[in-house]
C-alpha cells in the first residue's frame, strides 16, 4: 500500500492477490483487487500508448519488421504467451490465469536466414464482433498482420475451439486461407448501373440489381465465370481482408491430446496447413517455423557480382515475384541501365540461365544482374 508510482502499485497488488486465500470469504475482495488492478493496467497502456509519438499511435498497431508479420490468435490460455517465449527473446506473462496479455506483444523469430516478425494478439472471445470493449483494437491488430496462426489448445475440445475462432474472425469481416470472388466491381462516376456478363449470374437477376444498387447508383459489374449472391456480397464489402492461415495446435504432450487433433484434422485438414506442437516438451518446433514461412508467401532472393560469392543475406520478395520486382529493390543504376539477368537455383531451366525482367523467381533463386 505503500506504493508510489504506477508499476510499484500494480507489483505490489499483483503481489497481494496472490497471497490472499481463495475460497467464498475472500471472493468479493478478490474481485475488488482485480478490478483495480484491471483499472491501472488500463491506464498504463494509455500512457504507454501516448508516448509512442503524436499520441493518435495505439498500443495495438504494431510496426512491421523483418520478412512479414504473423499474427499468434486464439482463445485465451490457449498457449500464445508461450509460443511467442520459445521462439523469440520476447517477455510476455505466461500464466494458466485468463486475459493476461492485453495488448499485442511483438516478437523477432529467426528462421533460416531471416527474420519473422510473430505478435501475440490479445485473446479472442465469444462476440468479439460486437465491438464491446478491446474488441474493434484487437480485429485491426489481426487485419494489420501478413498472416495469422491460430493457436488452438489440444488440452481442451479442439474443433469446438476451431469453430468459435473462425465464426469470430469471419464474422469480423476476416477471411482465412480463401480466394476472393472473382468479380470486378468498380464504382463509377455515372453511367447507372452496368453488369457485364449478366448470363453467368446463378440467382435471381432481379434482387442483383437491387443489391448492386443500394451499395451505389453508379456501378459497373462484370462477371467472367459463374458467380452466386453470397459471392457479389463477399465482392462489393470492402471491409472483407483475405489472410493466409495455419493452424497451432499447443499443449501436444497432455494427455487426450492426440485424440483431439485427430479430431481437428478431420474437420479442417482440407482447408489448413496444422501442426501440433509442446513448448513444455519442445517439440515440433522446426516444423512450426516452416509452416509459418510458408504462410507468409514470400520468397529469398540472394545477389551476386561477378567473381563473389552470393550475398549472405536474402532480399524477400513476395512470392511470384520477377526480376523487375528483384531490381527495383537494387540501386537506382540497376533499373536505369538494366539489360539481363543470370539465374542460379530453382527457377532456372538450366544452371546459369540468362532471363528477361519478366521472369518468375522462387525461392532461394541466386542472381546477377547486368547493365547495359
Ligand atoms: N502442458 C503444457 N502446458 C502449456 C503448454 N504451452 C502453454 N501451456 C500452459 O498453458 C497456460 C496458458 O499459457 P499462455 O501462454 O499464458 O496462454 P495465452 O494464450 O498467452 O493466454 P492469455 O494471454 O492469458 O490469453 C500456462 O499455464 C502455460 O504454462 C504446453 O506446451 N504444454
Ligand atoms: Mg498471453
Amino acid at each position: 500500500m505503500e506504493a508510489d508510482t504506477p508499476n510499484e502499485k500494480m507489483e505490489s497488488l499483483r503481489e497481494y492477490i496472490s497471497l490472499v486465500p481463495r475460497h467464498k470469504g475472500t471472493e468479493r475482495l478478490l474481485r475488488q483487487l482485480r478490478s483495480k488492478l484491471s483499472k491501472l493496467e488500463g491506464e498504463a497502456e494509455r500512457r504507454r500508448s501516448l508516448r509512442k509519438g503524436s499520441g493518435a499511435v495505439s498500443a495495438f498497431h504494431i510496426k512491421k519488421e523483418g520478412a512479414g508479420q504473423v499474427a499468434l490468435v486464439g482463445l485465451t490460455t490457449s498457449g500464445r504467451s508461450s509460443l511467442l517465449k520459445w521462439f523469440t527473446n520476447a517477455k510476455p506473462e505466461v500464466s494458466p490465469l485468463s486475459f493476461k496479455t492485453r495488448i499485442p506483444v511483438p516478437g523477432m523469430m529467426s528462421y533460416e536466414d531471416i527474420l519473422i516478425q510473430l505478435v501475440e494478439i490479445p485473446a479472442i472471445y465469444e462476440d468479439i464482433k460486437s465491438g464491446k470493449g478491446l474488441g474493434p483494437q484487437i480485429i485491426a491488430a489481426i487485419r494489420n498482420s501478413d498472416a495469422v496462426a491460430l493457436t488452438i489448445d489440444l488440452s481442451r475440445d479442439a474443433t469446438q475451439q476451431m469453430d468459435l475462432v473462425l465464426k469470430e474472425l469471419y464474422d469480423s469481416a476476416i477471411r482465412l486461407n480463401q480466394q476472393p470472388p472473382r468479380v470486378d466491381v468498380e464504382k463509377t462516376g455515372s453511367g447507372g448501373l452496368q453488369i457485364f456478363g449478366i448470363s453467368l449470374y446463378k440467382d435471381d437477376v432481379d434482387e442483383l440489381k437491387e443489391i448492386l444498387s443500394k451499395y451505389s447508383h453508379n456501378i459497373k459489374v462484370r462477371l467472367d465465370q459463374p458467380t452466386t449472391r453470397s459471392e457479389i456480397l463477399e465482392a462489393i464489402n470492402p471491409r472483407i481482408t483475405y489472410k493466409k492461415a495455419l493452424v497451432v495446435a499447443t499443449k501436444g504432450d497432455v494427455p487426450g491430446s492426440s485424440e483431439n487433433f485427430e479430431a481437428l484434422e478431420e474437420k479442417y485438414r482440407e482447408k489448413f496447413p496444422m501442426i501440433a506442437v509442446s513448448v513444455e516438451k519442445n517439440r515440433g518446433k522446426d516444423e512450426l517455423k516452416q509452416e509459418i514461412f510458408k504462410a507468409l508467401d514470400v520468397i529469398r532472393v540472394y545477389t551476386k557480382e561477378p567473381r563473389e560469392k552470393p550475398s549472405e543475406k536474402p532480399i524477400v520478395l513476395k512470392k511470384d515475384a520477377r526480376i523487375t520486382d528483384l531490381v527495383r529493390r537494387l540501386p537506382k543504376v540497376f533499373q536505369e541501365q538494366f539489360k539481363y539477368a543470370k539465374v542460379v537455383g530453382p527457377s532456372a531451366k538450366f544452371d546459369r540461365e540468362f532471363v528477361g525482367a519478366n521472369h518468375v523467381l522462387q525461392d532461394k533463386d541466386i542472381v546477377q544482374v547486368y547493365l547495359s
